[in-house]
């Protein structure tokens, strides 16, 4: 990453008032509950595990869904899987949209509740909390485990208020939790992936650079699928000849052909979320998955760690 990114990435933070309190109120709901269902997505399957929820919830039963797979790499898609599979994590892939991988799901939650019932005398179906970053398709997954649209949904960051139990058939209770962030991300990578992917409010972002980031990102790994979407025969290797030729292309300009850079970000942000660029997964499981981690480890604080230290419980923006 160059120095100029790093300081633009360094500089993304949102941790308002109310990630705070829904964080408070999750601790104090653990009780309740006998597993929490981290929801994750799975074209970020690193950035996307919140460290907070990790914290919170350690010694509960954890199950790990990657959703979204219909926007990620099929191949990574299944070896993230592995990966965490092997780290002893239950797992399921599942697109919440389609419903695919749900039933799978369901078989880890019903082999939960026969442990569960094989060791107490007083049977009772499980209470679950799902938890995951803003708009990982929390409430999406509890919609598709329940068959109802019970939980309120929405192709933004910050739709779930306050928390809500729902029930399945079977009787099993789920707590459907607002998306929570962390303070600080320790990695300014992690910080670009959650906002490229929609976790944080765009309203606070300055979506030009954001997108001109995107871009140089799919540039190293997705050239083709740039060519390929913006009907371009050739790209520039340089992040903002490719904006500029993606927004000639696309004919987002001014008068005087100045380039529209706004509309453009808006559309290739839009896109890439949306899928329309092709199947990306941003993290790659191994070399890169391991060098996040790794990364994570060894190096606290980059060069803009300060900078992106947050206001912890800030007030919402
Ligand atoms: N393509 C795709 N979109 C999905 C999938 N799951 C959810 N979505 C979409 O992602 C957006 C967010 O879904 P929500 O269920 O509201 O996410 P959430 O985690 O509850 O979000 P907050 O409550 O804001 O934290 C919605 O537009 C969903 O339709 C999926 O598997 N694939
Ligand atoms: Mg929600």
């Amino acid at each position: 990453m160059d120095s100029e990114s790093r300081r633009f990435a360094a500089g993304i933070n949102w941790y308002p008032g109310h990630m705070k309190k829904t964080r408070e109120m999750m601790q104090e709901n653990l009780k309740l509950v006998d597993a929490v269902i981290e929801v994750i997505d799975a074209r970020i399957p690193v950035s996307s595990r919140n460290p907070v929820i990790d914290e919170i919830t350690k010694g509960k039963t954890r199950v790990v869904v990657l959703n979204k797979i219909d926007l990620a790499d099929a191949s990574q898609t299944e070896l993230w899987k592995k990966s965490f599979l092997s780290q002893g994590m239950r797992t399921a892939a599942v697109n919440c949209s389609s419903g695919a991988g749900v039933k799978e799901l369901m078989q880890i939650l019903r082999a939960l509740q026969e442990e569960k019932d094989s060791r107490t005398i007083r049977k009772r179906p499980l209470r679950l909390m799902i938890a995951g970053v803003p708009n990982v398709g929390k409430s999406s997954l509890i919609n598709k485990l329940t068959g109802k649209k019970g939980a309120r949904t929405g192709d933004r960051p910050g739709v779930t208020k306050g928390k809500q139990w729902l029930a399945l058939v079977s009787g099993m209770q789920l707590l459907d939790t607002p998306g929570i962030l962390w303070p600080k991300f320790e990695d300014p990578n992690v910080g670009l992936n959650l906002a490229f992917c929609g976790a944080i409010r765009d309203e606070i972002l300055d979506v030009e650079t954001l997108c001109l980031e995107l871009i140089k990102v799919l540039l190293k790994d997705y050239e083709q699928l740039l060519k390929v979407r913006y009907k371009l025969e050739e790209i520039s290797s340089d992040g903002l000849e490719a904006m500029e030729q993606i927004a000639r292309r696309r004919g987002f300009l001014f008068s005087g052909n100045r380039i529209d850079y706004e509309r453009t970000a808006r559309t290739v942000l839009d896109e890439f979320r949306a899928g329309k660029i092709g199947r990306i997964t941003l993290e790659r499981c191994g070399d890169s998955g391991k060098d996040t981690a790794e990364q994570r480890a060894a190096e606290p604080a980059g060069e803009g760690g300060k900078a992106a230290e947050h206001e912890k419980g800030s007030e919402e923006r």
